[in-house]
């Protein structure tokens, strides 16, 4: 369409309060429009046109201070409760979550600019969470080990470790928050949420819905609590020794100054930061499902997941008839209201993304890339607050600096290949590492990109994009991605700590080692 025919603020508002209202948190109605200039506030505001929609009383410190020693104390009383019991609580969240898919999603949309299918989508992910953090409550296995002395036994228990604080970004505005609840909450650490500044009212509904999933089984209310503001209550949770773990999603930036400060208490710290996602394209490979892959991801989300495609080897022989057919599919993706069943690309977070968009395209010209399409805004007549903007494909001579960079916006750029060797080089070479992935169909590529030898990322995968990964698996990456495993397979493991437990049932004293003492 040549217009957004977007609603106006009064009726974004109406859609909030009534999905707010529905999810049992306040309407905006309680908060006044305008900043009332009498305290911290966190703006509520939509990428669909930029408008402020509310401004909500920002958590005092004296209130977080509180919240900390709330979620402590209920630590000391959850941690006896038995894990099954703790599955409760997650397994009526899973049931409000889907009764609440549409109201989630409303909101996931007007806070993060996704398109219906997509914040849909982060709301399934976040049930899928809930049944495999239920299925878990019943799993928080130990091992019982082979001990190497008679009338012994050596085993090992996971035990409950304490307040997870969580940092949570705005791309993935409630899906991230659920992974790491979910989990904590089985595991009986109860949860402090620090949400992105930028989706305040998401952070809203889900904390309505677990408060009212805690009251239907009896689970304390201090297992969850929300902290609004801003980078202070990063600093609270990273200071605090209280907070036994921080597991902390966004830039780089963020974990450099998270992970010192945690460290420095020897606190517990899961981190998921930028990523640089690449996918390599051999000559083998189904060209109409690559095409299919490769725009998903990294278009989809308009560029804006940390799993994005960012990067495109493919080989020489191939690469100028790939690179024809996804300029093609770009030039045609429907760019526009996220609320529009038709569109395909929804905002970016704000114009500052597309400033920074701007000026990766210039710098990726001047290092002797081409963009063949994209990097336009589109709308900015009509939205002048907001970044409706067509995702960019570049061709570049080598992988220069910028290539090498996270730009948080969509951007491709496009590398070409001769060796496999060389592939894999140009795909490690960047400083993060969280998802990679290799279109083809011969099996020795596909094993090799995947061997010890091939991709570094925390994740890797063969003919299907770098993101949209499954909540099964564990979820993160690599050097500057921080290393942190969330969600799926055995990720629980960070949410807990661990006893070696020896037990003597004989009535000698046999030392290890062979040690002889009295
Ligand atoms: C993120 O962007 O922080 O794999 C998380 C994916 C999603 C999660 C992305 N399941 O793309």
């Amino acid at each position: 369409p040549a217009t957004l025919g977007l609603p106006g603020t009064d009726a974004l508002r109406a859609r909030a309060s009534t999905a707010l209202r529905h999810c049992g948190a306040a309407g905006l109605d309680a908060y006044p429009e305008q900043d009332p200039g009498t305290g911290a506030t966190v703006a509520a505001r939509t990428p669909l046109t930029g408008a402020v929609l509310a401004h909500l009383p920002a958590t005092t410190p004296e209130q977080a201070e509180a919240a900390l020693a709330d979620a402590h104390r209920t630590f000391l009383a959850w941690r006896t409760v038995p894990a099954p019991v703790r599955g409760a609580l997650v397994k009526r969240l899973g049931e409000l979550l889907t009764a609440h898919q549409e109201d989630l999603a409303d909101l996931v949309t007007l806070e993060a600019g996704k398109i219906r299918s997509e914040a849909l989508g982060e709301v399934r992910e976040m049930i899928d969470i809930c049944d495999f953090a239920v299925g878990l409550s019943r799993q928080l296995y130990g091992r019982t080990i082979a001990g190497e002395r008679p009338g012994h036994r050596l085993s090992e228990s996971w035990h409950p470790l304490g307040v997870a604080g969580v940092i949570s970004a705005f791309n993935f505005p409630v899906a991230v928050w659920s992974w790491n609840a979910a989990i904590a909450l089985v595991c009986g650490d109860p949860v402090v949420w620090k949400p992105s500044e930028l989706a305040p009212l998401t952070a809203l509904a889900c904390t309505a819905l677990l408060a009212r999933a805690a009251a239907d089984t009896g689970a304390p209310p201090g297992v969850h609590h929300l902290l609004l503001g801003g980078p202070e209550h990063g600093e609270l949770l990273a200071d605090d020794p209280r907070v036994a773990l921080v597991s902390a999603t966004g830039s780089v930036r963020m974990g450099r100054q998270v992970a010192p400060r945690v460290a420095a208490r020897f606190g517990r710290c899961l981190l998921e930061l930028g990523g640089n996602n690449a996918a390599v394209v051999t000559p083998s490979a189904d060209l109409d499902l690559t095409v299919r892959g490769v725009v998903f991801a990294a278009a989809g989300t308009a560029g804006q997941r940390c799993t994005t495609l960012r990067r495109l080897i493919v080989h020489e022989d191939l690469a100028d008839r790939l690179v024809e057919r996804i300029a093609h599919a770009y030039a045609q993706l429907p760019i526009g209201d996220p609320y529009h069943p038709d569109t395909l690309v929804g905002p970016l977070i704000g114009t500052a993304a597309h400033t920074a968009m701007t000026e990766a395209l210039t710098e990726a010209r001047r290092a002797g890339g081409t963009v063949l399409v994209g990097g336009d805004r589109h709308f900015a007549d009509e939205a002048p607050d907001a970044a409706y903007v067509r995702p960019a494909l570049v061709r570049m001579p080598a992988q220069t600096g910028i290539v090498a960079t996270e730009t948080f916006a969509p951007i491709l750029y496009v590398l070409t290949y001769r060796t496999l060797d060389e592939a894999i080089a140009l795909q490690n070479g960047v400083p993060q590492g969280l998802s990679s992935s290799i279109f083809t169909r011969d099996q020795r590529e596909a094993e090799r990109f995947l061997a010890a030898d091939g991709s570094d990322c925390g994740i890797a995968n063969v003919n299907i994009g770098t993101s949209g990964a499954e909540i099964g698996g564990a979820f993160g990456g690599e050097k500057e991605t921080g290393g942190g495993r969330e969600s799926g397979s055995d990720a629980w493991r960070a949410y807990m700590r661990r006893a070696t437990n020896t037990v003597n049932y004989s009535a000698d004293l046999p030392l290890a080692q062979g040690v002889n003492f009295l």
